[in-house]
């Protein structure tokens, strides 16, 4: 059985991912690790729980000793747009905090999944198609992270045999915990704006396609990944995937044939455009599809459906 600990555990993807683990793998087997926001209660009451910053080695190392850890789910991370604004910060989470969790792998023989994304492309990349194996050139704090993240990941796998693997998520978007300080955000916002104003101002610009996944896919993506044969992965570091590419005008479409009276302007925000626009408009995972069976499930249509459900749900439970 596997021991597995999720750094970033309280964050958007890991709260969700923290939470499918221990029902494949068993709540006693994942540990939840949080920097120092609280976490929900279902996280803390559902299994082991601790304050542990990726950053600092001394209690990561005492986490992975006192818990007998083998694999690790590495998403405690700074997203793009904080990461502009605050890049020293994002270099020592995401470079440091990632070089810490791969010794501690090399120490303790433990595997290790790391998500990259979308922003380790740049301007220079083809954004139509983008290629799995491609220029990356990215011009963001945020995207030379990523880029080095991978790379790094690739050494420890090549150098020490470390079963390093991850994918290049693009904008997740979920029901449970917000997003913090990404350039994909609005994607999640617009959907809680519908629901409870029936109204959205925009901070990307008509015509930003991007690509975009629903968060079942996204834990799907890290758990199936983690789970296949290694010996049929040319790739590790790491895969594109993607499941859908709109821009704000396709996403806002789709939600007026549920709320026909929703509205939507604009008021473009220059940084996280001036990102989006060196993103891709959409990947071409087919090496992901090959190598693992990567089959997403949510298409724009679907998810919207879903998203909206339980939205209006909670906001008729007062719980928006
Ligand atoms: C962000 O917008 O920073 C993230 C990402 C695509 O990596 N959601």
């Amino acid at each position: 059985m596997k021991r597995i600990m999720v750094t970033g555990a309280v964050g958007q993807i890991g709260s969700e991912l923290t939470l499918a683990l221990r029902e494949r793998y068993g709540a006693d087997n994942v540990v939840a690790c949080g920097r120092k926001t609280a976490p929900s209660a279902e996280l803390k009451d559902s299994g082991p729980f601790e304050f542990a910053d990726c950053t600092d080695m001394e209690k990561m190392t005492e986490v992975v000793k006192k818990y007998k850890i083998d694999t690790i789910h590495h998403l405690a991370a700074i997203l793009s747009a904080v990461a502009e604004a605050k890049p020293q910060l994002a270099w020592n989470v995401n470079i440091n905090g990632l070089y810490n969790v791969l010794e501690l792998a090399r120490e303790h023989k433990c595997a290790v999944f790391t998500p990259s994304s979308i922003g380790a492309f740049g301007p220079s990349t083809p954004l139509d198609d983008t290629p799995q194996d491609t220029v990356q050139r990215p011009n963001t704090m945020y995207g030379v992270t990523k880029v080095a993240g991978e790379l790094l990941c690739d050494y420890y796998f090549k150098r020490y045999g470390v079963d390093t693997r991850g994918v290049r998520y693009p904008g997740i978007i979920s029901n449970v915990t917000l997003p913090g300080g990404g350039t994909t955000d609005y994607a999640v916002a617009i959907y809680y704006e519908a629901i409870k104003n029936k109204k959205f101002t925009c901070y990307l610009d008509r015509g930003t396609f991007l690509d975009m996944m629903y968060m079942p896919d996204a834990i799907n993506a890290a758990m199936d990944l983690m789970e296949a044969d290694g010996s049929k992965l040319k790739h590790r570091n790491a895969f594109n995937v993607s499941a859908m590419s709109f821009d704000p005008e396709g996403i806002a479409a789709v939600i007026r044939k549920h709320i026909p009276e929703f509205s939507m302007d604009y008021d473009v925000d220059p940084v996280r455009q001036g990102i989006a626009e060196t993103w891709p408009n959409n990947m071409d995972d087919s090496a992901a599809r090959e190598e693992w069976g990567w089959k997403p499930e949510f298409d724009l249509e679907k998810m919207s459906e879903d998203m909206l459900k339980v939205l209006g749900e909670k906001h008729a439970k007062g719980e928006l």
